[in-house]
């Protein structure tokens, strides 16, 4: 006869997460490095119960926002390259909505994170429970339904057994390079507490490994084939290279046949900065040595990219048009993009392959040298806004020339919103693979710090800097605490432009007047003077306001020192950013307006469309 366990589905739950490892570098260990909760009535006694019996092989860590606690899980998977993960627990209702943002994050982003919302009674009997969303026309509609358009897998568990076939299947999700993304298994709370025979085989150990496809031969020879006939080739590397740890088979392809390559948000980091053929930046954010390239190129080989609108620059920036484009992804959907050869494999093995069936093969020197000197111009432009300064308001890039002096190229460097990801991304000098970690697949204000907490637990000898802005800060700063209260520490570089500085710039842009941005703009009785470092160290760390760049500078070498998380607050100009590289994208202007400048605006952007191809 099988045997069984008597338990409840919140234990068997756990039990089950507790057994699933995974190896790297040839050390076993737990694939779910924790789980994040936040307790209520849809959870405490349940899978809080159930949660306290494995807290010794799967540890449980407590924040203050459950969209924070998420946040902190994604940076974790990030930081970790999808191959550990954790997990999320809410109770029903508010706690459970508050993942939801979270959930679309992981999901454009392709990070793998266990959700575990409470759900209402399977029985119905205590309907509508406390903080149940009654359906008028629906009975099986709960608020965790939200769930379901931002999760590569969703079910709801309404009978202990269930839990079985939908953790295989959460598994097989979680740890899919292709496919890899949010689960949400909601959780019914009488159902959580059901008692359940479960099979013995159910609790067995099972070590996950990354699977690495690789590719079909007849997409191989048509990439091969094409990057053959290129005069002016160029690669973009996305996140995927990141997520595949391609970066060596990545460098060792492009010297071999030297191409140069730029990089995305999400790619940034898969050669360090100073790799002589990293132009860096790409798009709208883009450096002038990787953007002027992408306008002339013939072959582009798109590794690991969505090739999202920041990087195509509302598909106008790559003007060859008698381009090829090898679309060279694990995923599909994403390698036949902008009817791109698709190449689907994973990174480094499709690269391997493509670098043995290049066999010698080289693109013409003078693209290759005439890449170098861009290289060389955009340095040099890049060094002029990022030198130091004795402005009263110094410029986001001065702040980051002063931390990028201070810190190296060997810390981890975590932004999401607002001015500094643009700023970042073109100025940042990255060192080592994931040391530079972007959320701007869905750019979440309030990411940062939990983020910056997560990728600590995932990197606990790594220095992890902060960089957020005053309204990215005021969204959600809480696990502030969080990070004081588990020893995890975190160096926050905070901007205080006094407004949501990106947007007055972009309302600026597209002739509209200054309003509701900047909080001089906004409807107000009085004009707030927040004190963030005062703030800061209320919730524990170790705070200063810096009044200049040297000040900053200086704050930072001790900030190194500290044992606990240090907030350094700077204020900056809300009117001034990088004018050197970038490209244009597509902000639709209003067609008809009372404003002149809006007007002119539109005449403006007509012109800018006309750069957009349509059609592929
Ligand atoms: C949750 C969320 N709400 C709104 C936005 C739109 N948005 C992008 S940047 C930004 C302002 C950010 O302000 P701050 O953090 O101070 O950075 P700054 O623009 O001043 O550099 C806003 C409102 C967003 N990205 N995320
Ligand atoms: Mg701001």
């Amino acid at each position: 006869m099988t045997k069984t366990f008597r338990l409840t589905m919140a234990q068997a739950l756990t039990r089950f997460l507790a057994c699933q490892m995974t190896e790297i570098d040839g050390r076993k260990m737990p694939i779910f490095g924790g789980v994040w909760a936040i307790f209520g009535h849809g959870n405490v006694a349940g899978v809080g119960e159930a949660l306290y019996q494995v807290r010794d092989e799967l540890p449980t860590f407590r924040a203050h926002n459950e969209q924070a606690m998420a946040h902190a899980a994604i940076a974790y998977a990030k930081a970790n390259f999808r191959r550990r993960f954790m997990a999320a627990t809410s109770s029903i209702g508010p706690g459970a909505l508050n993942m939801v943002t979270a959930a679309a994050l992981a999901h454009v982003n392709r990070l793998p994170v266990l959700f575990l919302p409470g759900d209402v009674f399977a029985n119905r009997i205590p309907d509508p429970v406390l903080q149940q969303a009654e359906d008028f026309s629906d009975g099986t509609a709960t608020v965790n339904d939200c769930f379901r358009p931002v999760s590569r897998y969703f079910d709801r568990i309404t009978r202990p057994e269930q839990i079985i076939p939908a953790l295989n299947r959460a598994m097989q999700v979680l740890t899919d390079p292709a496919d890899c993304g949010p689960v949400t298994l909601a959780l019914c709370q009488d159902v959580q507490a059901e008692a359940y025979d479960y099979p013995e085989s159910f609790f067995a150990e099972r070590v996950w490994t990354q699977r690495r496809p690789r590719p079909d031969r007849q997409e191989l020879a048509a990439a091969v084939a094409a990057l053959k006939g290129a005069q002016k080739p160029l690669v973009i590397a996305g996140g995927g290279v990141l997520y595949s740890q391609a970066s060596g088979e990545l460098a060792k392809l492009v010297q071999g046949a030297g191409i140069p390559v730029c990089e995305t948000q999400g790619g940034k980091s898969s050669l360090p900065d100073d790799h002589p053929l990293n132009m860096a930046a790409v798009g709208v954010t883009g450096t002038s040595a990787a953007n002027r390239l992408a306008e002339e190129a013939d072959v582009v080989l798109a590794i690991g990219t969505r090739l999202q609108d920041f990087t195509t620059g509302s598909w106008a920036l790559f003007k060859n048009s008698g381009k090829t484009i090898i679309g060279l992804n694990v995923q599909p959907f994403d390698a036949g993009k902008h009817q791109a050869l698709p190449l689907v494999t994973d990174a480094a093995e499709g690269l391997a392959e493509l670098g043995a069936a290049l066999n010698g093969w080289k693109a013409p020197a003078a693209w290759t040298d005439n890449a170098a000197k861009g290289k060389k111009d955009w340095q040099a432009e890049a060094g002029k806004v990022t030198a130091s300064t004795n402005a009263a308001y110094p410029s986001d890039a001065q702040v980051i020339g002063a931390v990028q002096r201070a810190m190296g190229s060997g810390v981890i460097l975590l932004h999401a919103a607002g001015g500094l990801p643009g700023e970042l991304h073109k100025l940042w000098q990255a060192g080592a693979p994931g040391s530079y970690h972007a959320e701007y697949g869905f750019s979440t204000m309030g990411y940062e710090i939990a983020g910056g907490l997560g990728v600590k637990m995932a990197k606990p000898d790594e220095e992890v800097v902060v960089m957020i802005g005053d309204g990215s800060y005021l969204m959600l700063n809480s696990e502030i605490a969080t990070s004081v209260m588990l020893g995890l520490k975190l160096t926050i570089v905070l901007l205080d432009n006094r407004g949501y500085g990106c947007i007055n710039r972009l309302q600026m842009a597209t002739g509209g007047a200054n309003f509701n941005n900047l909080l001089k703009d906004a409807r107000h009785e009085v004009m707030p003077d927040i004190d963030f470092a005062a703030h800061a160290a209320s919730l524990g760390a170790i705070a200063e306001k810096v009044s200049s760049i040297a000040g900053l500078e200086t704050a930072l070498a001790k900030a190194k020192k500290n044992a606990r998380t240090t907030a350094l607050v700077i204020d900056t100009d809300p009117l001034v950013s990088t004018d050197v590289g970038g490209h244009w994208w597509d902000v639709a202007v209003p067609e008809v307006s009372s404003r002149p400048q809006v007007n002119a605006a539109r005449k403006a952007y007509e012109e800018k469309r006309r750069m957009q191809s349509v059609g592929d």
